[in-house]
C-alpha cells in the first residue's frame, strides 16, 4: 500500500512512463546522443563505448556536435587537408581514423545516416571512373568507382548523374573534360554500407589537382530527445500530473 492508501495504479504507470522517457544511465555512453541526454551541452571530444560494457569493442574518442537539433558524431582522419597532387602517375591516399574501422562501423550501424565529403579539383586531369582509373575503397576493401554526390552510381560524378557536366553535358565528370580550365567534382558519399572511405586511388594520372576527403559525419537516432513538439507536450502533461499527485494526496485518495 502507498502512503496515500490507494493501490496507485496511476502512480505506478507514471513511474514506468517516466523511466521510459528519461535517458538511460550508464557509466560510459554508447553514442553522442546518450552523452547529450546525460546533460552535456558543449560540442567537443567525448569517449564512447559504442557496444556497451559487455561488447568487445574498446572505448574511443569521437567529436560530438550538439550545435543543431540532430546530434552528430564526427569521425576524423589524418588526411583532411586539401592534398596537392602535382606529379603524374599513380596517386594513393591512405586514411587513418581516430578509432578502429570496427569501432567506426559500429557508429555507422547505429546511426540514421552518415556522409563523407569527397572532392577532386583538376586541371588536365581526368578521373575516368568508368575506365576504373580512379576509385575509393570501403572497409572490406571493395573498390567503388563512383564519386561524391553521385548516389553510388558506378562510373559517375554528381554532374554525370544530373547530365550537367561542363563543358560537355554527356561527360561522366567535370574533370573528364581534361582541359586547361580548373574544374571540380565534389559531393557527399552517403552509402552507409560502404563508409568510411579507407583510401582513394587515382591511377595513370595526368595534369594537376587537389584531393579532399572530409571526416565521416553521422546523425544519431532521434530516440527521445525532447526536441519534437509532441514530446514537450507529453513531458509537460506528465510533470503537471506528477505535481498534482504529490501536492493533492487528499484528492488522489478519492480515485
Ligand atoms: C588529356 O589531355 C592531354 C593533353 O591535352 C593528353 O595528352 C591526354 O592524352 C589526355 N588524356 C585523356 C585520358 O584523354
Ligand atoms: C586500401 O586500404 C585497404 C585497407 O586498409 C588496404 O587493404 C589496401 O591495400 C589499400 N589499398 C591500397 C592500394 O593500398
Ligand atoms: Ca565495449
Amino acid at each position: 500500500m502507498s502512503p496515500y492508501g490507494c493501490n496507485c495504479l496511476l502512480l505506478r504507470s507514471l513511474v514506468i512512463i517516466l523511466a521510459l522517457i528519461s535517458p538511460q544511465v550508464s557509466s560510459q555512453q554508447a553514442s553522442c546522443l546518450a552523452v547529450r541526454l546525460s546533460g552535456a551541452e558543449d560540442s567537443g571530444t567525448y569517449t564512447l563505448d559504442v557496444d556497451g560494457q559487455e561488447g568487445p569493442l574498446a572505448e574511443f574518442d569521437v567529436y560530438c556536435d550538439f550545435s543543431g537539433l540532430d546530434t552528430m558524431t564526427v569521425l576524423h582522419h589524418n588526411s583532411e587537408d586539401r592534398t596537392r597532387i602535382s606529379s603524374g602517375g599513380d596517386f594513393h591516399l591512405q586514411l587513418t581514423y581516430q578509432g578502429s574501422l570496427e569501432q567506426i562501423q559500429a557508429v555507422v550501424q547505429r546511426s540514421v545516416s552518415c556522409q563523407q565529403f569527397l572532392r577532386y579539383e583538376c586541371r588536365n586531369s581526368p578521373l575516368r571512373l568508368a575506365e576504373n582509373a580512379s576509385w575509393w575503397e570501403t572497409p572490406d576493401n571493395s573498390r567503388v568507382y563512383s564519386w561524391g554526390g553521385a548516389g553510388g552510381q558506378t562510373g559517375l560524378c554528381r554532374c554525370g548523374t544530373q547530365q550537367n557536366c561542363q563543358p560537355s553535358l554527356d561527360q561522366s565528370c567535370n574533370c573528364d573534360a581534361n582541359d586547361t580550365v580548373w574544374r571540380t567534382d565534389e559531393g557527399y558519399l552517403t552509402d552507409m554500407t560502404a563508409l568510411p572511405v579507407v583510401n582513394v586511388s587515382l591511377t595513370a594520372r595526368e595534369g594537376e589537382g587537389y584531393m579532399t576527403v572530409g571526416p565521416l559525419t553521422c546523425v544519431d537516432q532521434p530516440e527521445f530527445l525532447p526536441n519534437q513538439p509532441w514530446q514537450m507536450v507529453l513531458g509537460t502533461i506528465i510533470l503537471v500530473f506528477a505535481a498534482f499527485l504529490t501536492f493533492m494526496p487528499a484528492f488522489v485518495r478519492k480515485w
